[in-house]
């Protein structure tokens, strides 16, 4: 990314922790990945039994509910929330531009009417979902969730939004899709920064099929109560928590199912620097700064948590991996 200097971030040591091994997820991984008919009915059973309390509603009648199951879940957070000035005045959002300050104006007029997502590949039921269509999916849920970005900054946001899980589950993936891939919509008459060569466009990323299907994976469709604006990624975009920010990719206008893993863009433009999983993790360091710390906007600096504190919902799905590395 273009912010290079992190030379202030002081090297610091982190207290060794234990990698939290989900052995019963990671069991079923390995019955999952074993299994020769394993249909979207089967993967769904699985997935549901990792998730007990299907995901239940922060908001009730307008009362934001501080539930400790719901931390517990990870759904929530009792950290304090960024304000939403700083959400949404310090964004990163390249089809607009790579000043962090300038993406909130230049973005302001982007026109998002008759948006659809298309969601198809290896499924039964491959189908385009206009803004209505992806509505009836699902009940919208909020969502307080820390975000990492690899440049060492953080913020606590509230979103709204639904499942990604749902909306895979409607298009019913086949046993062969192995993979989410995810594509930003390519307009540069829209997003005027695509006229330059800063990234490859359109912008792309991709989960493995367990990290798509995770709860805490969220198609966002707002935040702080209200529509995303278009800076933070209008009017569709992805949210996975543990992972670092760049994964979360706005404006879709694209899901394909697939059978190997896609390519993405921050790894197309540094395959040294990012990789396909970039879990949050504070012991690996980025080529050129520590990972160790971020700065909460408009707070202190503070440790970064492995899995950006959600090791405990997710940990278990990278059990084996060599999670020294982000690839
Ligand atoms: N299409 C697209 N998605 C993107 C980006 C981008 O440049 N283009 N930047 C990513 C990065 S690096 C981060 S940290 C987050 C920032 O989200 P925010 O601006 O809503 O905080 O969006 C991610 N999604
Ligand atoms: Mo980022």
């Amino acid at each position: 990314m273009l912010i290079k200097k992190a030379a202030d971030i002081p090297a610091r040591e982190i207290t060794e922790q234990k990698v939290y091994l989900n052995r019963r997820t990671f069991l079923r991984a390995g019955v999952l990945a074993a299994s020769t008919v394993a249909t979207a009915g089967v993967y769904r059973a699985m997935t549901r039994s990792a998730a007990p309390s299907a995901a239940p509603q922060a908001r009730i009648e307008g009362v934001k509910v501080a539930d400790k199951s719901l931390e517990a879940q990870g759904f929530w957070t009792a950290e304090a929330k960024t304000p939403r000035e700083k959400i949404i005045g310090y964004n990163n959002f390249y089809e607009f531009s790579t000043d962090k300050y300038d993406v909130a104006e230049l973005a302001q007029k982007f026109d998002t009417r008759g948006w659809t997502i298309e969601v198809n590949g290896l499924c039964a039921k491959p189908k385009t979902f206009d803004l209505d269509d992806l509505a009836k999916v699902a009940p919208i849920e909020e969502r307080v969730y820390r975000m990492r970005c690899v440049e060492a900054w953080s913020i606590v946001v509230p979103w709204d939004g639904i499942p990604l899980r749902k909306l895979l589950e409607s298009v019913e993936p086949v046993s062969e899709a192995r993979f989410v891939a995810f594509q930003t919509l390519y307009d540069p008459k829209r997003m005027p920064n695509q006229n330059s060569n800063v990234l490859q466009w359109p912008y792309v990323e991709g989960l493995r099929m367990d990290e798509a299907m995770h709860p805490l994976t969220l198609l966002a469709t707002g935040l702080y109560g209200g529509k995303l604006p278009p800076q933070d990624g209008a009017p569709v975009r992805l949210v996975v928590p543990w992972k670092y920010g760049f994964k979360g990719i706005k404006s879709i206008t694209k899901i394909t199912l697939s059978a190997t893993m896609p390519t993405t863009t921050w790894n197309i433009d540094a395959p040294n620097e990012y990789g396909f999983y970039a879990n949050v993790n504070p012991k690996v360091d980025h080529p050129r700064w520590s990972q160790a710390t971020e700065l909460r906007l408009g707070e202190a600096r503070r440790p970064t948590l492995p899995f950006n504190g959600y090791a405990e919902q997710v940990a278990g799905m990278y059990a084996g991996m060599d999670l020294k590395v982000n690839f």
